[in-house]
Protein backbone atom coordinates (compact mmCIF):
# COMPACT_ATOMS: atom_id res chain seq x y z
CA UNK A 1 0.00 0.00 0.00
CA UNK A 2 2.64 2.49 0.83
CA UNK A 3 3.96 4.87 -1.74
CA UNK A 4 0.93 3.56 -4.65
CA UNK A 5 1.12 6.57 -5.85
CA UNK A 6 4.38 6.68 -7.26
CA UNK A 7 3.06 2.90 -9.45
CA UNK A 8 -0.38 4.91 -10.17
CA UNK A 9 1.00 8.66 -10.15
CA UNK A 10 -1.87 11.02 -11.53
CA UNK A 11 -4.90 7.93 -11.40
CA UNK A 12 -4.17 8.12 -7.39
CA UNK A 13 -3.91 11.78 -7.32
CA UNK A 14 -7.02 12.07 -9.70
CA UNK A 15 -8.56 9.41 -6.97
CA UNK A 16 -7.77 11.21 -3.75
CA UNK A 17 -9.32 14.24 -5.30
CA UNK A 18 -12.77 12.77 -6.04
CA UNK A 19 -15.09 15.46 -8.12
CA UNK A 20 -12.15 17.24 -9.13
CA UNK A 21 -10.02 14.30 -10.68
CA UNK A 22 -10.90 15.56 -14.18
CA UNK A 23 -8.54 19.12 -13.23
CA UNK A 24 -5.94 16.72 -10.80
CA UNK A 25 -5.00 14.60 -14.09
CA UNK A 26 -3.33 17.17 -16.09
CA UNK A 27 -1.32 18.37 -13.21
CA UNK A 28 2.33 16.99 -13.33
CA UNK A 29 2.89 14.88 -10.39
CA UNK A 30 5.52 17.48 -8.33
CA UNK A 31 2.66 19.68 -7.77
CA UNK A 32 -0.48 18.35 -7.37
CA UNK A 33 -3.32 21.20 -6.21
CA UNK A 34 -3.81 20.41 -2.12
CA UNK A 35 -6.62 18.60 -1.54
CA UNK A 36 -9.03 20.99 0.94
CA UNK A 37 -9.35 18.22 3.49
CA UNK A 38 -5.91 18.11 4.91
CA UNK A 39 -5.18 15.36 7.56
CA UNK A 40 -2.32 12.77 8.28
CA UNK A 41 -2.38 10.26 5.55
CA UNK A 42 -1.43 7.42 6.93
CA UNK A 43 -4.13 7.63 9.39
CA UNK A 44 -4.84 7.15 13.05
CA UNK A 45 -4.12 5.07 15.79
CA UNK A 46 -7.67 4.15 17.58
CA UNK A 47 -8.29 5.74 20.46
CA UNK A 48 -6.47 8.69 20.23
CA UNK A 49 -7.60 11.89 18.92
CA UNK A 50 -8.46 12.16 15.45
CA UNK A 51 -8.52 15.44 13.50
CA UNK A 52 -8.26 17.10 9.79
CA UNK A 53 -7.43 20.83 8.72
CA UNK A 54 -10.01 21.63 6.28
CA UNK A 55 -9.94 25.12 3.90
CA UNK A 56 -12.30 27.16 3.58
CA UNK A 57 -15.08 24.97 3.98
CA UNK A 58 -18.49 25.06 6.25
CA UNK A 59 -20.69 22.74 7.34
CA UNK A 60 -21.20 19.23 8.24
CA UNK A 61 -18.37 16.01 7.59
CA UNK A 62 -18.84 12.38 7.77
CA UNK A 63 -16.32 9.63 8.26
CA UNK A 64 -17.61 6.18 6.30
CA UNK A 65 -16.06 2.79 6.65
CA UNK A 66 -14.84 1.49 3.45
CA UNK A 67 -15.86 -2.06 4.40
CA UNK A 68 -19.24 -1.90 4.77
CA UNK A 69 -20.15 1.96 3.63
CA UNK A 70 -21.09 2.81 6.89
CA UNK A 71 -21.46 6.46 8.61
CA UNK A 72 -19.31 6.25 11.78
CA UNK A 73 -19.50 9.57 12.62
CA UNK A 74 -21.39 13.16 11.82
CA UNK A 75 -20.03 15.93 12.41
CA UNK A 76 -19.92 19.84 11.96
CA UNK A 77 -16.67 21.49 11.00
CA UNK A 78 -15.65 24.01 13.66
CA UNK A 79 -16.06 27.58 12.87
CA UNK A 80 -13.10 29.31 10.52
CA UNK A 81 -10.28 30.54 11.81
CA UNK A 82 -7.55 32.30 9.97
CA UNK A 83 -4.29 30.43 10.73
CA UNK A 84 -1.57 33.24 10.45
CA UNK A 85 1.47 31.93 8.91
CA UNK A 86 -0.35 30.30 5.49
CA UNK A 87 -2.66 33.21 5.19
CA UNK A 88 -5.79 30.76 5.28
CA UNK A 89 -9.18 29.71 7.14
CA UNK A 90 -9.01 26.54 8.42
CA UNK A 91 -11.61 24.66 10.07
CA UNK A 92 -11.21 21.70 12.15
CA UNK A 93 -12.88 18.37 11.49
CA UNK A 94 -12.59 16.97 14.86
CA UNK A 95 -13.42 13.43 14.85
CA UNK A 96 -11.99 11.60 17.85
CA UNK A 97 -15.03 10.48 19.51
CA UNK A 98 -14.84 7.66 17.13
CA UNK A 99 -12.85 5.90 20.20
CA UNK A 100 -12.00 2.35 18.45
CA UNK A 101 -13.12 1.38 16.16
CA UNK A 102 -12.34 -1.56 14.17
CA UNK A 103 -9.05 -1.32 12.12
CA UNK A 104 -9.38 -0.51 8.55
CA UNK A 105 -9.67 2.16 5.49
CA UNK A 106 -12.22 5.06 6.17
CA UNK A 107 -13.12 8.10 4.03
CA UNK A 108 -13.45 11.71 5.45
CA UNK A 109 -16.38 13.42 3.71
CA UNK A 110 -16.83 17.25 3.54
CA UNK A 111 -21.19 17.43 2.85
CA UNK A 112 -20.71 21.04 0.96
CA UNK A 113 -18.19 19.63 -1.89
CA UNK A 114 -18.45 16.13 -1.29
CA UNK A 115 -14.91 16.15 -1.50
CA UNK A 116 -13.73 12.98 0.59
CA UNK A 117 -10.28 11.70 1.87
CA UNK A 118 -9.13 7.93 2.91
CA UNK A 119 -7.03 7.24 5.91
CA UNK A 120 -6.51 3.93 8.08
CA UNK A 121 -7.07 3.39 11.42
CA UNK A 122 -4.98 0.73 12.96
CA UNK A 123 -3.11 -0.15 15.89
CA UNK A 124 0.31 -1.04 14.22
CA UNK A 125 0.12 2.23 11.56
CA UNK A 126 3.48 3.86 12.50
CA UNK A 127 5.32 0.33 12.34
CA UNK A 128 5.66 0.14 8.43
CA UNK A 129 6.95 4.07 8.48
CA UNK A 130 9.15 2.94 11.82
CA UNK A 131 10.58 0.33 9.44
CA UNK A 132 11.38 1.84 6.06
CA UNK A 133 12.63 5.53 8.30
CA UNK A 134 15.22 3.08 10.07
CA UNK A 135 15.84 1.07 7.23
CA UNK A 136 16.62 4.78 5.16
CA UNK A 137 19.71 5.16 7.59
CA UNK A 138 20.92 1.74 6.62
CA UNK A 139 20.18 2.61 2.84
CA UNK A 140 22.20 5.64 3.84
CA UNK A 141 25.39 3.67 4.38
CA UNK A 142 28.61 4.20 2.82
CA UNK A 143 31.95 2.03 2.03
CA UNK A 144 29.83 -0.99 1.05
CA UNK A 145 27.33 -2.37 -1.98
CA UNK A 146 23.14 -1.15 -0.43
CA UNK A 147 20.21 -2.49 -1.63
CA UNK A 148 16.40 -2.59 -0.74
CA UNK A 149 13.29 -2.85 -2.25
CA UNK A 150 10.24 -0.59 -1.82
CA UNK A 151 6.85 -1.03 -3.44
CA UNK A 152 7.86 -3.35 -6.18
CA UNK A 153 10.85 -1.29 -7.13
CA UNK A 154 14.82 -2.33 -6.29
CA UNK A 155 17.10 0.59 -4.90
CA UNK A 156 20.90 -0.10 -4.62
CA UNK A 157 24.08 1.16 -4.75
CA UNK A 158 28.01 -0.11 -4.73
CA UNK A 159 30.25 0.25 -2.88
CA UNK A 160 31.23 3.45 -2.29
CA UNK A 161 34.00 6.37 -1.44
CA UNK A 162 36.20 3.41 -0.24
CA UNK A 163 39.27 5.42 -0.40
CA UNK A 164 38.01 7.42 2.47
CA UNK A 165 40.14 9.80 3.49
CA UNK A 166 43.36 11.49 2.51
CA UNK A 167 44.61 12.87 5.47
CA UNK A 168 46.73 15.78 3.46
CA UNK A 169 44.78 18.65 6.01
CA UNK A 170 46.34 16.33 8.65
CA UNK A 171 49.96 16.96 7.22
CA UNK A 172 50.22 13.53 5.86
CA UNK A 173 49.82 14.75 2.03
CA UNK A 174 48.72 11.75 -0.37
CA UNK A 175 48.71 9.78 2.45
CA UNK A 176 44.74 7.66 3.46
CA UNK A 177 43.43 7.39 6.66
CA UNK A 178 41.13 4.14 7.42
CA UNK A 179 37.91 6.53 7.40
CA UNK A 180 35.59 4.33 5.24
CA UNK A 181 32.20 3.36 6.56
CA UNK A 182 29.34 5.38 8.05
CA UNK A 183 26.12 7.05 6.61
CA UNK A 184 26.10 10.04 4.16
CA UNK A 185 24.80 12.59 6.09
CA UNK A 186 21.79 14.26 3.83
CA UNK A 187 21.60 14.60 -0.02
CA UNK A 188 25.36 15.04 0.08
CA UNK A 189 27.76 12.50 0.53
CA UNK A 190 30.14 14.24 2.91
CA UNK A 191 30.53 12.63 6.54
CA UNK A 192 30.01 15.06 9.41
CA UNK A 193 30.70 14.19 12.85
CA UNK A 194 28.76 16.91 14.48
CA UNK A 195 26.06 15.73 12.71
CA UNK A 196 26.31 11.68 13.38
CA UNK A 197 26.94 12.61 17.00
CA UNK A 198 22.97 14.43 16.64
CA UNK A 199 21.62 11.95 14.63
CA UNK A 200 23.29 8.94 16.75
CA UNK A 201 22.16 10.21 20.20
CA UNK A 202 18.59 10.72 19.24
CA UNK A 203 18.64 7.41 18.02
CA UNK A 204 20.25 5.89 21.47
CA UNK A 205 17.17 7.85 23.04
CA UNK A 206 14.98 6.06 21.53
CA UNK A 207 16.06 3.08 22.32
CA UNK A 208 16.45 3.57 25.77
CA UNK A 209 13.14 5.06 25.96
CA UNK A 210 11.03 2.96 23.47
CA UNK A 211 13.46 -0.29 23.10
CA UNK A 212 11.52 -3.61 23.57
CA UNK A 213 8.94 -1.92 21.20
CA UNK A 214 11.86 -1.33 18.91
CA UNK A 215 12.92 -4.78 19.37
CA UNK A 216 9.46 -6.09 18.05
CA UNK A 217 9.70 -4.09 14.75
CA UNK A 218 11.37 -6.85 12.57
CA UNK A 219 13.86 -4.38 10.27
CA UNK A 220 14.87 -4.87 6.85
CA UNK A 221 18.27 -4.50 6.90
CA UNK A 222 20.14 -7.33 5.18
CA UNK A 223 24.07 -7.04 6.65
CA UNK A 224 23.60 -7.24 9.94
CA UNK A 225 25.96 -8.15 13.49
CA UNK A 226 25.34 -11.36 15.06
CA UNK A 227 23.81 -11.04 18.44
CA UNK A 228 22.84 -7.50 17.83
CA UNK A 229 19.58 -6.45 17.83
CA UNK A 230 18.84 -4.78 13.97
CA UNK A 231 18.25 -0.96 15.75
CA UNK A 232 21.83 -1.39 17.23
CA UNK A 233 23.50 -2.97 14.34
CA UNK A 234 22.21 -0.33 12.38
CA UNK A 235 23.70 2.39 15.04
CA UNK A 236 26.92 0.23 15.09
CA UNK A 237 27.64 0.66 11.25
CA UNK A 238 27.92 4.16 12.32
CA UNK A 239 29.69 4.28 15.26
CA UNK A 240 32.10 2.15 13.51
CA UNK A 241 33.44 5.02 11.91
CA UNK A 242 32.91 7.40 14.27
CA UNK A 243 35.42 5.36 15.91
CA UNK A 244 37.88 5.92 12.97
CA UNK A 245 37.58 9.22 13.26
CA UNK A 246 39.34 9.74 16.76
CA UNK A 247 42.68 11.01 16.86
CA UNK A 248 45.54 8.92 19.01
CA UNK A 249 45.40 12.13 21.64
CA UNK A 250 41.81 11.81 21.66
CA UNK A 251 40.73 14.64 19.78
CA UNK A 252 38.02 13.69 16.78
CA UNK A 253 38.21 14.81 13.37
CA UNK A 254 35.59 17.01 12.15
CA UNK A 255 34.15 15.59 9.03
CA UNK A 256 35.28 13.32 6.02
CA UNK A 257 34.53 15.70 2.48
CA UNK A 258 35.23 16.92 -0.62
CA UNK A 259 36.30 20.30 -0.76
CA UNK A 260 32.92 21.14 -2.63
CA UNK A 261 29.75 20.05 -3.40
CA UNK A 262 29.43 16.91 -5.97
CA UNK A 263 26.94 16.52 -9.10
CA UNK A 264 23.45 14.88 -8.63
CA UNK A 265 25.04 11.28 -9.30
CA UNK A 266 24.97 8.07 -7.51
CA UNK A 267 27.51 7.34 -4.51
CA UNK A 268 29.76 4.62 -6.28
CA UNK A 269 30.41 6.69 -9.62
CA UNK A 270 31.76 9.76 -7.32
CA UNK A 271 34.92 9.67 -7.74
CA UNK A 272 35.65 13.37 -5.95
CA UNK A 273 39.26 13.67 -3.29
CA UNK A 274 37.81 13.51 0.03
CA UNK A 275 39.88 14.94 2.84
CA UNK A 276 40.09 14.44 6.70
CA UNK A 277 38.76 17.69 7.96
CA UNK A 278 40.88 18.41 11.09
CA UNK A 279 39.52 18.61 15.21
CA UNK A 280 37.31 20.95 16.79
CA UNK A 281 36.23 20.27 20.26
CA UNK A 282 32.18 20.56 19.66
CA UNK A 283 33.12 17.32 16.89
CA UNK A 284 35.41 15.46 20.12
CA UNK A 285 32.61 16.57 22.49
CA UNK A 286 29.92 14.81 20.91
CA UNK A 287 31.88 11.77 19.97
CA UNK A 288 32.15 11.71 23.58
CA UNK A 289 28.76 11.46 24.60
CA UNK A 290 28.03 8.61 21.86
CA UNK A 291 30.76 6.53 22.75
CA UNK A 292 29.95 6.75 26.34
CA UNK A 293 26.14 5.95 25.18
CA UNK A 294 27.11 3.37 23.50
CA UNK A 295 29.56 1.74 26.42
CA UNK A 296 26.00 0.69 28.29
CA UNK A 297 24.22 0.47 25.61
CA UNK A 298 25.95 -2.39 24.16
CA UNK A 299 27.24 -4.30 27.17
CA UNK A 300 24.62 -6.44 27.50
CA UNK A 301 24.64 -7.87 23.58
CA UNK A 302 28.86 -7.56 22.95
CA UNK A 303 31.06 -7.02 25.96
CA UNK A 304 34.23 -6.09 23.76
CA UNK A 305 32.56 -3.43 21.68
CA UNK A 306 30.99 -1.72 24.75
CA UNK A 307 34.75 -1.73 26.35
CA UNK A 308 36.13 -0.51 23.17
CA UNK A 309 33.70 2.54 23.00
CA UNK A 310 33.85 3.15 26.69
CA UNK A 311 37.89 3.31 26.07
CA UNK A 312 37.33 5.88 23.39
CA UNK A 313 35.23 7.52 25.53
CA UNK A 314 37.47 7.89 28.28
CA UNK A 315 40.54 9.15 25.90
CA UNK A 316 38.60 12.44 23.94
CA UNK A 317 37.00 12.92 27.55
CA UNK A 318 40.08 13.01 29.00
CA UNK A 319 41.22 15.42 25.90
CA UNK A 320 38.42 17.76 26.70
CA UNK A 321 39.62 18.21 30.07
CA UNK A 322 42.90 19.19 29.14
CA UNK A 323 41.59 21.53 26.52
CA UNK A 324 38.65 23.54 28.18
CA UNK A 325 38.37 26.07 26.09
CA UNK A 326 36.30 26.21 22.10
CA UNK A 327 38.33 24.89 19.54
CA UNK A 328 37.07 25.48 15.89
CA UNK A 329 37.95 23.24 13.17
CA UNK A 330 40.29 24.53 10.42
CA UNK A 331 37.99 24.19 7.38
CA UNK A 332 38.60 27.33 5.45
CA UNK A 333 39.50 24.98 2.03
CA UNK A 334 35.75 23.37 2.16
CA UNK A 335 32.63 24.47 0.61
CA UNK A 336 30.89 21.94 2.10
CA UNK A 337 28.69 21.75 5.19
CA UNK A 338 30.34 23.44 8.24
CA UNK A 339 28.39 22.28 11.45
CA UNK A 340 29.81 24.60 13.49
CA UNK A 341 28.37 26.02 16.51
CA UNK A 342 29.58 26.76 20.10
CA UNK A 343 30.46 23.35 21.92
CA UNK A 344 28.79 24.33 25.36
CA UNK A 345 25.88 22.44 24.71
CA UNK A 346 27.94 19.59 23.06
CA UNK A 347 30.01 19.48 26.70
CA UNK A 348 27.55 19.43 28.28
CA UNK A 349 25.98 16.50 26.60
CA UNK A 350 29.39 14.97 26.69
CA UNK A 351 29.82 14.83 30.43
CA UNK A 352 25.71 13.48 30.87
CA UNK A 353 26.64 10.92 29.13
CA UNK A 354 29.77 9.93 30.84
CA UNK A 355 29.06 10.00 34.14
CA UNK A 356 26.04 8.41 33.31
CA UNK A 357 28.12 5.42 32.26
CA UNK A 358 30.91 5.67 34.48
CA UNK A 359 29.59 7.35 37.67
CA UNK A 360 32.32 9.28 38.08
CA UNK A 361 31.73 12.00 40.93
CA UNK A 362 34.32 14.28 38.97
CA UNK A 363 32.34 14.62 36.02
CA UNK A 364 28.65 14.64 38.09
CA UNK A 365 30.59 17.75 39.77
CA UNK A 366 31.45 19.38 36.22
CA UNK A 367 28.02 18.32 34.81
CA UNK A 368 26.16 19.70 37.47
CA UNK A 369 28.47 23.22 37.14
CA UNK A 370 27.48 23.20 33.28
CA UNK A 371 23.67 22.58 34.15
CA UNK A 372 23.44 25.12 36.87
CA UNK A 373 24.68 27.95 33.74
CA UNK A 374 21.76 26.75 31.33
CA UNK A 375 19.20 24.84 33.10
CA UNK A 376 16.16 25.63 31.11
CA UNK A 377 14.88 23.20 28.30
CA UNK A 378 14.78 24.27 24.70
CA UNK A 379 11.53 24.12 22.57
CA UNK A 380 13.60 24.25 19.70
CA UNK A 381 17.04 22.27 19.40
CA UNK A 382 19.10 20.41 16.25
CA UNK A 383 22.27 19.29 15.54
CA UNK A 384 23.69 23.24 16.97
CA UNK A 385 22.16 22.52 20.15
CA UNK A 386 22.23 19.22 22.28
CA UNK A 387 22.21 20.09 25.57
CA UNK A 388 18.56 18.95 25.79
CA UNK A 389 20.16 15.15 25.42
CA UNK A 390 21.88 15.67 28.37
CA UNK A 391 19.27 17.48 30.60
CA UNK A 392 17.19 14.46 29.65
CA UNK A 393 20.32 11.63 30.62
CA UNK A 394 20.52 13.70 34.07
CA UNK A 395 17.25 13.75 34.86
CA UNK A 396 16.14 10.46 34.37
CA UNK A 397 19.49 8.88 35.34
CA UNK A 398 19.10 6.75 38.65
CA UNK A 399 22.23 7.22 39.97
CA UNK A 400 23.37 8.81 43.66
CA UNK A 401 24.45 11.74 44.14
CA UNK A 402 22.82 14.38 41.98
CA UNK A 403 21.61 18.07 43.65
CA UNK A 404 18.08 17.51 43.92
CA UNK A 405 17.30 21.00 43.83
CA UNK A 406 18.51 20.89 40.13
CA UNK A 407 16.96 17.65 39.27
CA UNK A 408 13.74 19.76 40.02
CA UNK A 409 14.24 22.50 38.76
CA UNK A 410 15.41 21.01 35.32
CA UNK A 411 12.08 18.80 35.71
CA UNK A 412 10.30 22.08 36.08
CA UNK A 413 11.65 23.61 32.94
CA UNK A 414 11.29 20.66 31.06
CA UNK A 415 7.47 20.73 31.74
CA UNK A 416 7.82 24.29 31.18
CA UNK A 417 9.20 23.66 27.52
CA UNK A 418 6.91 20.79 26.80
CA UNK A 419 3.60 23.11 27.83
CA UNK A 420 5.00 25.70 25.21
CA UNK A 421 5.07 23.20 22.68
CA UNK A 422 1.55 22.02 23.61
CA UNK A 423 0.17 25.38 23.95
CA UNK A 424 1.52 26.30 20.08
CA UNK A 425 0.63 23.25 18.70
CA UNK A 426 -3.08 23.92 19.85
CA UNK A 427 -2.78 27.47 18.67
CA UNK A 428 -1.83 26.31 15.15
CA UNK A 429 -4.20 25.60 11.98
CA UNK A 430 -2.38 22.50 12.10
CA UNK A 431 -1.91 21.65 15.20
CA UNK A 432 1.99 22.06 14.31
CA UNK A 433 3.90 21.62 17.31
CA UNK A 434 6.70 24.30 16.21
CA UNK A 435 3.99 26.95 16.06
CA UNK A 436 4.90 29.63 13.22
CA UNK A 437 8.63 28.61 13.09
CA UNK A 438 10.20 27.74 9.59
CA UNK A 439 13.57 26.88 8.77
CA UNK A 440 16.35 24.89 7.46
CA UNK A 441 15.42 21.58 8.02
CA UNK A 442 12.37 22.29 10.47
CA UNK A 443 10.46 19.21 9.72
CA UNK A 444 13.43 17.78 11.77
CA UNK A 445 12.25 19.83 14.62
CA UNK A 446 8.85 19.42 14.39
CA UNK A 447 9.56 15.79 14.28
CA UNK A 448 12.25 16.10 17.29
CA UNK A 449 9.76 17.41 19.88
CA UNK A 450 8.63 14.37 20.47
CA UNK A 451 11.75 14.31 23.22
CA UNK A 452 10.88 16.62 25.37
CA UNK A 453 7.06 15.85 24.61
CA UNK A 454 7.79 12.08 25.55
CA UNK A 455 9.84 12.92 28.55
CA UNK A 456 6.89 15.42 29.75
CA UNK A 457 4.38 12.13 29.40
CA UNK A 458 6.88 10.05 31.42
CA UNK A 459 7.07 12.35 34.09
CA UNK A 460 3.36 13.00 34.47
CA UNK A 461 1.55 10.77 32.90
CA UNK A 462 -0.56 13.58 30.73
CA UNK A 463 -1.56 12.48 27.49
CA UNK A 464 -1.70 15.66 26.40
CA UNK A 465 1.76 15.54 25.69
CA UNK A 466 1.67 12.22 24.11
CA UNK A 467 -0.92 13.83 21.78
CA UNK A 468 1.27 16.66 20.54
CA UNK A 469 3.71 14.48 19.59
CA UNK A 470 0.95 12.81 17.38
CA UNK A 471 -0.08 16.09 16.10
CA UNK A 472 3.81 16.24 15.31
CA UNK A 473 3.48 12.95 13.10
CA UNK A 474 0.04 14.08 11.97
CA UNK A 475 1.81 17.39 10.73
CA UNK A 476 4.54 15.74 8.75
CA UNK A 477 2.37 13.26 7.38
CA UNK A 478 -0.18 15.48 5.58
CA UNK A 479 -1.71 17.89 7.89
CA UNK A 480 -0.16 20.87 6.61
CA UNK A 481 -0.90 23.69 3.97
CA UNK A 482 0.00 21.27 1.17
CA UNK A 483 -2.16 18.47 2.54
CA UNK A 484 0.74 16.09 1.46
CA UNK A 485 3.56 13.48 3.38
CA UNK A 486 6.94 14.92 3.76
CA UNK A 487 8.39 11.18 3.78
CA UNK A 488 9.35 9.29 0.73
CA UNK A 489 7.47 6.18 -0.22
CA UNK A 490 4.85 6.77 3.22
CA UNK A 491 1.79 7.81 3.02
CA UNK A 492 0.15 10.08 0.07
CA UNK A 493 1.36 12.39 -1.91
CA UNK A 494 4.94 12.20 -0.68
CA UNK A 495 7.98 14.42 -2.33
CA UNK A 496 9.22 11.99 -5.66
CA UNK A 497 11.67 15.05 -5.79
CA UNK A 498 13.79 15.00 -3.00
CA UNK A 499 17.25 17.14 -2.94
CA UNK A 500 18.90 13.75 -2.54
CA UNK A 501 21.97 12.66 -5.19
CA UNK A 502 21.55 8.74 -4.80
CA UNK A 503 17.83 9.35 -5.65
CA UNK A 504 18.52 11.87 -8.55
CA UNK A 505 21.82 9.91 -9.82
CA UNK A 506 20.13 5.94 -10.49
CA UNK A 507 18.46 5.15 -13.28
CA UNK A 508 15.20 4.43 -11.04
CA UNK A 509 12.39 7.17 -11.37
CA UNK A 510 11.03 6.93 -7.82
CA UNK A 511 12.89 8.62 -4.88
CA UNK A 512 14.85 6.37 -2.28
CA UNK A 513 12.06 5.36 0.65
CA UNK A 514 11.89 6.56 4.29
CA UNK A 515 13.59 9.92 4.00
CA UNK A 516 12.03 13.20 5.46
CA UNK A 517 12.52 16.11 4.02
CA UNK A 518 13.50 19.25 5.53
CA UNK A 519 10.11 21.39 5.60
CA UNK A 520 9.00 25.15 4.36
CA UNK A 521 11.88 27.68 5.00
CA UNK A 522 11.59 30.46 5.46
CA UNK A 523 7.79 31.06 5.27
CA UNK A 524 5.05 28.42 5.96
CA UNK A 525 3.93 28.31 2.61
CA UNK A 526 7.95 27.80 1.10
CA UNK A 527 8.12 24.70 -0.24
CA UNK A 528 8.59 22.96 -3.40
CA UNK A 529 9.02 19.24 -4.69
CA UNK A 530 11.97 19.77 -6.58
CA UNK A 531 15.21 18.34 -6.89
CA UNK A 532 16.68 21.57 -7.19
CA UNK A 533 15.37 23.36 -3.71
CA UNK A 534 18.00 21.74 -1.39
CA UNK A 535 16.83 24.70 1.51
CA UNK A 536 13.59 23.13 1.55
CA UNK A 537 13.78 18.97 -0.17
CA UNK A 538 16.98 17.53 0.71
CA UNK A 539 17.03 14.80 3.14
CA UNK A 540 19.50 14.55 6.28
CA UNK A 541 19.90 12.12 9.13
CA UNK A 542 19.33 14.19 11.85
CA UNK A 543 15.82 14.95 10.38
CA UNK A 544 15.58 10.97 10.06
CA UNK A 545 16.56 10.46 13.43
CA UNK A 546 14.14 12.92 14.88
CA UNK A 547 11.67 11.28 12.88
CA UNK A 548 12.83 7.99 13.83
CA UNK A 549 12.27 9.25 17.50
CA UNK A 550 8.84 10.17 16.92
CA UNK A 551 7.63 7.02 14.91
CA UNK A 552 8.89 4.68 18.07
CA UNK A 553 7.31 6.55 20.79
CA UNK A 554 4.32 5.55 18.77
CA UNK A 555 5.06 2.13 18.25
CA UNK A 556 3.12 1.09 21.71
CA UNK A 557 0.40 3.47 22.67
CA UNK A 558 2.21 6.30 24.08
CA UNK A 559 5.15 4.69 24.14
CA UNK A 560 4.12 2.62 27.03
O1 LIG B 1 23.76 20.04 -2.92
C1 LIG B 1 24.16 20.73 -1.74
C2 LIG B 1 23.37 20.26 -0.56
O2 LIG B 1 23.57 18.87 -0.35
C3 LIG B 1 23.72 21.07 0.66
O3 LIG B 1 22.91 20.78 1.76
C4 LIG B 1 23.60 22.55 0.39
C5 LIG B 1 24.09 23.28 1.61
O4 LIG B 1 24.53 24.57 1.37
O5 LIG B 1 24.32 22.92 -0.76
C6 LIG B 1 23.99 22.20 -1.93
O6 LIG B 1 24.86 22.57 -2.94
C7 LIG B 1 24.57 23.80 -3.57
C8 LIG B 1 25.64 24.83 -3.23
O7 LIG B 1 25.61 25.13 -1.85
C9 LIG B 1 25.44 26.06 -4.06
N1 LIG B 1 25.40 25.75 -5.45
C10 LIG B 1 24.34 24.81 -5.82
C11 LIG B 1 24.48 23.52 -5.07
C12 LIG B 1 23.27 22.61 -5.35
O8 LIG B 1 23.35 21.94 -6.51
O1 LIG C 1 20.85 21.08 8.75
C1 LIG C 1 21.70 22.16 8.42
C2 LIG C 1 20.97 23.43 8.70
O2 LIG C 1 20.75 23.56 10.08
C3 LIG C 1 21.78 24.60 8.17
O3 LIG C 1 21.02 25.78 8.30
C4 LIG C 1 22.15 24.38 6.71
C5 LIG C 1 22.98 25.48 6.10
O4 LIG C 1 24.22 25.55 6.70
O5 LIG C 1 22.87 23.17 6.60
C6 LIG C 1 22.14 22.06 6.97
O6 LIG C 1 22.92 20.93 6.87
C7 LIG C 1 23.32 20.52 5.58
C8 LIG C 1 24.82 20.37 5.63
O7 LIG C 1 25.41 21.61 5.77
C9 LIG C 1 25.35 19.63 4.42
N1 LIG C 1 24.67 18.41 4.21
C10 LIG C 1 23.24 18.56 4.05
C11 LIG C 1 22.66 19.18 5.28
C12 LIG C 1 21.13 19.31 5.16
O8 LIG C 1 20.75 20.25 4.21
ZN1 LIG D 1 29.81 6.66 0.14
Amino acid sequence: MWGLQRQFGAGMIAMFLGSVSAAAADETPSDPPPPAIRLNTVGYLPGRPMAASVAKQTGKFQVRRLADGAVVWEGELSPPRLNGDTGEELSTADFSSLGEPPSGEYELIVAASSERVRFRIAADLYREPFRLATRAMYLWRCGTPVHGEHAGVHFEHGPCHMDDALLDFLGQPGVRGPMTGGWHDAGDYNKYVVNAGATVGVMFRAWEDFGPAIEAVELDIPETTPRLPDFLAELKWELDWLRSMQAADGSVYHKVSAKNFGGMIASDKDADPRYVVPWSSAATADFTATMAQAARIYLPYDGEFAADCLDAAKRSHAFLQAHPDEHVAEQKEFQTGGYHAPDLDDRLWAAAEFWETTGDPAVLIDLEKRIEATANVDVDWDWSNLKTLGLLTYLFSEREGRNAELVARVRKNLIAAADEIVAASQAHGYARPLGQKYYWGCNGTVARQAIVLQAAYRITGDEVYCNATLDGLNHLLGRNHFGRSFITGVGERPPLHPHDRQSEGDAVEAPWPGYLVGGANPKATDWTDRMEDYRTNEIAINWNGALIYALASQLEPCGK
